[in-house]
């Protein structure tokens, strides 16, 4: 069980290490890798096209601008990919998150909101749980936790 996380840039490291910190909160294994679908591409399709073989089960792909980078992941796999529209300067993740959601037909990527890289990892998880009880049971009690910090929660 294992999840494989890419991001165009160093640059998305900070919201991206969102994603390590739920997924190391878990216990749950993944690979990391700056891959860029525009200055990389061939790389991009050697790590995608193995992925299943190195027990990928899960792709995290965050990134930014003409963020090319979850689709064409999508296209080298079908190993789910869930996409992070990442925020740059000019139009605040809107252009990332409309390069990443509107995928055409035949190749989906899951779509977080701008920089929501821990839901990326806690969606990752929710898909590893549907053949992994013990990351299932996990997961009840992280939401059981949530839901009694809010009720609990005086101001
Ligand atoms: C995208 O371009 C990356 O995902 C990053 O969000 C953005 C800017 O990259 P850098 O110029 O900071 O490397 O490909």
């Amino acid at each position: 069980m294992k999840v494989g996380i890419i991001m165009g840039s160093t640059s998305d490291l900070e919201v991206m290490s969102g994603a390590f910190a739920v997924l190391d909160d878990f216990g749950v294994e993944y690979e990391k890798k700056v891959i860029s679908a525009h200055r990389a591409p061939r790389l991009l399709d050697q790590w995608a096209s193995s992925a299943r073989e190195r027990g990928i089960d899960v792709i995290i792909a965050g990134a930014g601008a003409a963020a090319a980078l979850p689709g064409v992941a999508a296209s080298f796999t079908t190993v789910p990919v869930i996409g992070v529209p990442i925020a740059g300067k000019a139009f605040g993740g809107l252009d990332a998150l409309l390069a990443i959601v509107q995928m055409p037909p035949g190749i989906p990527v899951a779509t977080m909101s701008v920089g929501g890289a821990k839901n990326a990892a806690l969606f990752a998880i929710q898909i590893l749980a549907m053949s992994h009880p013990e990351l299932s049971a996990r997961l009840e009690k992280f939401r059981a936790e949530q839901t009694r910090k809010i009720e609990n929660t005086e101001i």
